[in-house]
């Protein structure tokens, strides 16, 4: 008889920044400098500001059901500055601060919002995916990109981002299966914001960590406090680093959703306003805005100028998205090769009733 431990695994937890906005020295990347920390809060403030707007013309009927992202702009900016120029990303539906990061426009993001394809497409130089909603697609889509990337010899990593929900998906563990035997240069942001829709993270799986589950597939996978944007920054440059040279990195980003799921979702009906309030006090921006004062880097007067400009520029790119007339036939295109039968009735019947007026 043999009893021996053949396996023995730890998860690591980063965090540079504290909520006070006190860093740890050793831990801090060396090359990163102080005017890219006041990007990186700019980045997050212009980042909230669209998500604020863009969740107010939802609620006048001038944008469809948004899912907002308020409290995980440090996970999203902190992933997409790490990247590098030949990267690439595949998103679900909230990682519209990954989307603003890698150059994509504020005109295309309220033209998707509004429902018009014409603002998912996204340019080649953004280097991303169109927003998709099916939960737990988006690491297999990554894996098969990056797969690919491989096979081309390209020097490209790819980020593919799903929730604490998407965890549990069978694509998830088929995906980072097939990223460890192939050595696939991916890397899966697990944005864990703590709740899917009304699950709470504690009913999505037994297991301590989420991070742990790149284990099993024999990949390496790191927590990060996913509001500390310069931890979120080290996590991923390293995860893209230890990818391109043939280890997959899962990256679980401890966030929280301070908003409502969509804007067809109530949170007040499943979730104790207290953890709400725990998050808030450490809240991603807070800590940096803290961070660059004590340093004579940031003032309320910048903060002020910043909102003045940052607003002109939403308020500009909402005047274009609007103006944009789109083709209502489109609706029936695209999601097939051809037009099925029931699909052909419905655009008769629509013709017929003068639907286009
Ligand atoms: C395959 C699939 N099942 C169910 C849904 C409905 N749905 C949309 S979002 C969501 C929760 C996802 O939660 P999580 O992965 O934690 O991401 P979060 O929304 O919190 O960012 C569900 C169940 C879906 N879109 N796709
Ligand atoms: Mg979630």
């Amino acid at each position: 008889m043999v009893s021996k431990e053949t396996f023995n695994g730890s998860v690591e937890y980063v965090q540079v920044m504290d909520e006070n906005g006190n860093v740890d020295q050793s831990l801090f990347p060396q090359d990163l400098k102080d005017e890219q920390i006041v990007e990186m809060l700019k980045w997050m403030i212009l980042t909230r500001a669209l998500d604020a707007k863009t969740l107010s013309l939802q609620r006048q009927g001038r944008v469809y059901t948004y899912a907002p992202l308020v409290g995980e702009e440090a996970t999203q900016v902190g992933t997409a500055l790490a990247m590098r120029k030949q990267d690439m990303f595949v998103p679900g539906y909230r990682q519209h601060g990954v989307y603003l990061v890698r150059g994509a426009s504020l005109e295309a993001h309220f033209m998707g919002w509004r429902g018009f394809e014409e603002g998912l497409k996204v340019p080649k130089e953004v280097g991303g995916l169109p927003v998709s909603v099916p939960v737990g697609t988006q690491i297999l889509h990554a894996v098969g990109l990056a797969f690919a990337q491989k096979y081309k010899k390209q020097d490209s990593v790819v980020l593919g981002y799903t929730g604490d929900g998407g965890t549990s998906e069978g694509d998830f563990y088929e995906s980072l299966n097939f990223a460890g035997v192939w050595k696939v240069p991916v890397v899966a942001v697990v944005e864990n914001n703590e709740w899917a829709i009304s699950v709470p993270r504690s009913h999505q799986t037994a297991a301590q960590t989420l991070a742990q589950k790149a284990i099993a597939a024999g990949i390496k996978g790191v927590q990060v406090d996913g509001n500390d944007v310069i931890g979120v920054y080290k996590v991923t440059k390293d995860a893209i680093e230890s990818a391109k040279n043939g280890m997959p990195v899962m990256i679980e980003s401890m966030t929280y959703r301070m908003s409502m799921h969509t804007t067809a979702d109530d949170p007040t009906k499943y979730r104790d306003p207290k953890e709400v309030e725990y998050w808030k006090a450490r809240d991603p921006i807070d800590r940096v805005r803290k961070y660059l004062t004590a340093k004579n880097l940031w003032n309320a007067d910048i903060e002020a100028k910043l909102a003045e400009e940052n607003s002109k520029r939403i308020n500009e790119a909402v005047e274009k998205a609007e103006a944009f007339k789109g083709d209502p036939k489109s609706m029936f295109e695209n999601a097939y090769s051809f037009v099925p039968e029931t699909l052909q009735e419905e655009l008769d019947d629509a013709e017929a009733n003068n639907f286009w007026q």
